[in-house]
């Protein structure tokens, strides 16, 4: 039980405890054999980018071997990478999407 007297304490201590929830980095990894275009049209779709920057993070994925598509909770960005894979395995592309806690 609660009582009123220790009831500030109480939430003021819950309220410190309180951290905001982890977001996850939703990344695109290199392969060989994906083409440019797809993975593009990928970016653009699935992390709402317009196709300059999309064209920019394929572009440093190619070059680095992976590259930042976008910041999100845990089951946004574990749902991104579900249905980016499916659609690249759909299409007959090995393209590969990983997620990482930020
Ligand atoms: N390296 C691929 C090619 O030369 C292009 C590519 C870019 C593939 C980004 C995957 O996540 C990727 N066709």
């Amino acid at each position: 039980m609660v009582t009123r007297e220790e009831n500030g304490t109480v939430l003021a201590r819950q309220k410190e405890k309180l951290k905001p929830p982890p977001m996850y980095q939703v990344l695109l990894l290199n392969d060989d054999y994906t083409p440019m275009e797809f993975v593009v049209a990928i970016i653009q779709e699935y992390f709402n980018k317009d196709r300059e920057t999309a064209t920019q993070i394929m572009l440093k994925v190619h070059r680095d071997g992976k590259g930042l598509c976008g910041v999100y909770p845990k089951d946004i960005a574990s749902t991104k990478v579900e249905l980016v894979l499916t659609h690249a395995r759909k299409a007959g592309h090995p393209l590969q999407c990983v997620m990482e806690e930020a």
